[in-house]
């Protein structure tokens, strides 16, 4: 593999979305998810329900300023979980890799932990409502693989999947911030990070 000064493997593009294959160690994998322990019991996950009366199958909380919640009002970002108390904090380890991989010159303002389990999906969307897509949507893996998909700017159209793996980063900005994506399935019991398994994905995104 090829890799970089700080010793972290370099970027592979995909349609422009920046691949970072193993960016976490394994001792940097088991640390954050020990941070995100502490996240949870601050702020606990949730089964999102579409704006069209059905749950997510993933399961989500946030931490930062602002989280990403939904419900029948629709989707938005919102300063207080849906029991009403604001969000914790965004773990000092999960600000240094935006700082390191993002070219951001802010922090970001919203850290969104969602849960797959076992036959949890994300359909394909865009991340659009932030209110500058000069700064990227950096997201980490943890747990068990997840099939990514990349498509284009508007639905529809050929897509490409790659299998994204405990400890993998990517970076979804540039001219690629606005591609459609999703997660089509994971696989489970291919890792051993999480002990009742399952995938977690954190996404870092600068709202206002
Ligand atoms: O789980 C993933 O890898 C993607 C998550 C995502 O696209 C999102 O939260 O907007
Ligand atoms: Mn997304």
């Amino acid at each position: 593999m090829t890799m970089n000064c700080e010793n972290r493997p370099a970027a592979q593009s995909i349609r422009g979305f920046l691949h970072y294959p193993g960016w976490l160690s394994a001792a940097e994998q088991t640390a954050l998810r020990d941070d995100l322990r502490d996240v949870v019991a601050a702020a606990p996950l949730f089964s999102p329900m579409t704006p069209y009366g059905k749950a997510m199958s993933v399961r989500m909380t946030s931490a930062g300023r602002f989280g990403w919640i939904s419900d029948r009002r629709g989707y938005r970002y919102s300063e207080t979980h849906p029991n009403g108390t604001p969000w914790p904090n965004i773990p000092p380890a999960i600000l240094a890799i935006w700082r390191s991989v993002s070219g951001s010159a802010r922090d970001p303002e919203c850290c969104l932990i969602n849960f797959y389990s076992e036959g949890a999906k994300m359909g394909l969307h865009q991340d659009c409502d932030e209110s500058d897509f000069n700064h990227p949507v950096v997201s980490i893996s943890l747990g068990d693989d997840g099939l990514f998909r990349i498509g284009n700017e508007t639905r529809g159209g050929k897509t490409e999947s790659l299998w994204l793996h405990s400890g993998d980063v990517m970076v979804m900005g540039g001219d690629a911030r606005l591609l459609y994506h999703g997660i089509d399935r994971i696989a489970p019991d291919t890792s051993t990070l999480l002990p009742k398994g399952g995938r977690i994905n954190i996404t870092l995104r600068v709202v206002t």
